[in-house]
């Protein structure tokens, strides 16, 4: 398949390439979560939804993997670094209890993914106590395992655990997609500039795109 995409088209075979949906949490996109305990007005990510939804259906559709992260802590913090959890003047601290159970801790209700994302059955799902997804997780092993080569990202904060995602993708080798519309800041010039850099400099990072030509090539009949 190859899509329109910047800062040149985007070629990928889908038996080779996952959906990588980067902290579609509660913690970040409801009120009373990590994201608005850190400050955030939460609001502006909610309105992505439609749009991932869409995509991951039609990816789902087509029979190609999809991989879902969390950002996500043991109960016991073991493996949060202090100064993840010290840094700032938040609120609620990562451990601490907030209105959605404890915030970003495995398996509390403000953890989950949020309902119209959720995973189904053969699914990758993926708990990162990084912003990266590729830090101290098995992807880069089960990606390997499953052939894949090329990866579609979207997800929550643009420029911090998708870009930081995206990075570490693309210092492991494989060809990363980002979809604009698929993915938000609490900061919408952050996004804005994430974008330009991530395909600055001849595709440094990867390529970007709107959801639109991928759909398409995704469900010919729609053509
Ligand atoms: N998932 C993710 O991006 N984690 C963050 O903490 N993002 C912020 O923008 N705070």
């Amino acid at each position: 398949m190859l899509i329109a995409a910047q800062p040149f088209p985007f070629e990928f075979d889908l038996a080779h390439s996952a959906l990588v949906i980067i902290d579609m949490q509660r913690d970040f996109i409801e009120p009373g979560g990590f994201g608005e305990s850190l400050g955030n007005n939460v609001a502006l990510l909610e309105a992505i939804v439609p749009a991932c939804q869409a995509v991951l259906h039609a990816w789902r559709d087509a029979g190609g993997l999809v991989v879902h992260t969390r950002e996500a802590h043991a109960a016991d913090l073991s493996d949060c670094p202090p100064a993840k959890r010290l840094r700032g003047n938040p609120a609620l601290r990562i451990g601490d209890v907030g209105p959605m159970g404890r915030i970003l801790v495995a398996g509390e209700p403000g953890n989950q993914i949020i309902p119209a994302l959720s995973p189904v059955a053969g699914e990758i799902v993926i708990d990162k106590p990084g912003k990266g997804a590729f830090y101290a997780t098995g992807l880069h092993e089960s990606l390997q395992q499953n052939g894949i080569s090329h990866l579609v990202f979207m997800g929550v904060t643009t420029e911090v655990c998708v870009q930081t995602s995206m990075r570490e993708a693309n210092d492991r080798g494989y060809d990363s997609l980002l979809l604009e519309d698929c993915t938000e800041s609490y900061f919408p010039h952050f996004k804005a500039a994430t974008v330009e850099m991530l395909r600055a400099q001849g595709g440094i990072i990867g390529w970007t795109a709107t959801s639109a030509p991928l759909l398409a090539a995704l469900t010919p009949s729609r053509r």
